[in-house]
């Protein structure tokens, strides 16, 4: 297992030499963020990042994400432009070194949560999903906040996109995930650069748009589209457990068994009875994610991937991105590393 940690860039608040100072930390996950989507990333921004990441003495190995264009995902003629820059974007990271690559395939919008801020007992603030505040939502009124639903949408843009939606259903999404696959994975291979799609977050259709990347079963026919190494996951923990359909100890266990799994992202929630979730501690205690069983399973298939504590609360006062302060994704890491250390000592006994 690798320790990796989440980095945006220069104009993240967390210090890149902050985050070599966490113990057994590998690799900076990061990507390019002043290009367009479905835009190429030149080999100098890339080797810009990269030579600043080694200089911090980390390995730049994990890009996220490279996001795929939305034509792609609604399968229009003008995908064709968008993909082979996408096979463009592969290469040069290939070239660059960099090991896998995370993306998703969700519509529209990405990561969702109804608050940023929720005060929790403790008096740290944590991302949650509360059904009731999602369901008063209506993303055509202009009521978009959140990160990871790209503020640059405006009101027109997405009542034009979701215009597109309401003609594909998740069948036509499975179609277009597929020719998608069909044209990246042979480039992928070629550049040693193994794909992982991110699960959908939450793992059920948002504001009636199609999603697909949610159950085991529906994984199991994702893997199956191109039944290549390259063809891979990022098991995210909170995204999948967030609904309580999915088991995901076994999950980890069945595809990690595979060599499927090339990216962990590890975080804890707390599911509420009305199918609400609130984002907890990584601590296995602190929410209803069994943290041991799940490093348990990765340990035993012996996973040699990349792992990054995802998603913190913020803790001591710190202030920055919702979710991606330095805390408390530090104590993950080392709970998280806790963990390995133990299983691999235990093992040796
Ligand atoms: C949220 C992240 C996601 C993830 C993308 C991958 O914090 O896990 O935004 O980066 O879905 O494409």
């Amino acid at each position: 297992m690798k320790l990796s940690f989440r980095w945006y860039g220069e104009e993240d608040p967390v210090k890149i030499e902050y985050i070599k100072q966490i113990p057994s930390m590998d690799s900076i996950v990061t990507a390019i963020y002043d290009v367009p989507v479905g835009e190429v990333w030149s080999m100098e921004s890339i080797n810009k990042v990269k030579e600043t990441v080694e200089k911090a003495g980390l390995n730049f190995d994990v890009i996220e994400s490279v996001p795929v264009h939305e034509d792609i995902k609604l399968g229009f003629s003008s995908r064709d432009k968008y993909i082979e820059n996408y096979k463009q974007n592969i290469i040069n990271l290939g070239k660059a070194g960099v090991k896998v690559i995370c993306y998703n395939f969700m519509p529209v919008f990405d990561w969702t949560r109804s608050q940023l801020d929720k005060k929790l007992e403790d008096g740290s603030t944590a991302l949650v999903y509360y059904k009731d505040q999602i369901n008063k939502m209506d993303p055509l009124k202009g009521e978009l906040s959140l990160p990871g639903w790209d503020s640059s949408y405006t009101k027109e843009d997405l009542k034009d996109l979701f215009d597109k939606y309401s003609k594909i259903d998740e069948e036509d999404l499975w179609t277009n995930l597929e020719y998608f696959l069909k044209e990246i994975i042979p480039v992928a291979e070629a550049s040693n650069v193994k794909m992982a799609i991110h699960p959908d977050d939450p793992p059920w259709s948002i504001f009636g748009l199609p999603r697909i990347i949610t159950t085991e079963e529906n994984l199991d026919r994702f893997l199956k589209l191109v039944d290549s190494e390259y063809n891979g996951l990022t098991l995210c923990t909170g995204s999948l457990g967030s609904g309580s359909f999915n088991n995901i100890v076994r999950m980890v266990d069945k595809y990690s068994a595979q060599g499927r799994i090339h990216f962990m992202h590890v975080r804890n929630i707390k599911l509420l009875d009305d199918g609400s979730f609130e984002e907890s501690a990584h601590y296995s205690s602190c929410g209803s994610l069994n943290i041991v069983e799940i490093m348990k399973a990765l340990h035993k298939n012996k996973f040699n991937g990349y792992l990054r504590p995802d998603h913190g609360r913020m803790i001591w006062g710190e202030t920055g991105k919702p979710g991606y302060g330095l805390y408390d994704r530090a104590l993950g890491a080392m709970y998280i590393a806790g963990i390995w250390e133990t299983l691999d000592n235990v093992n040796k006994e």
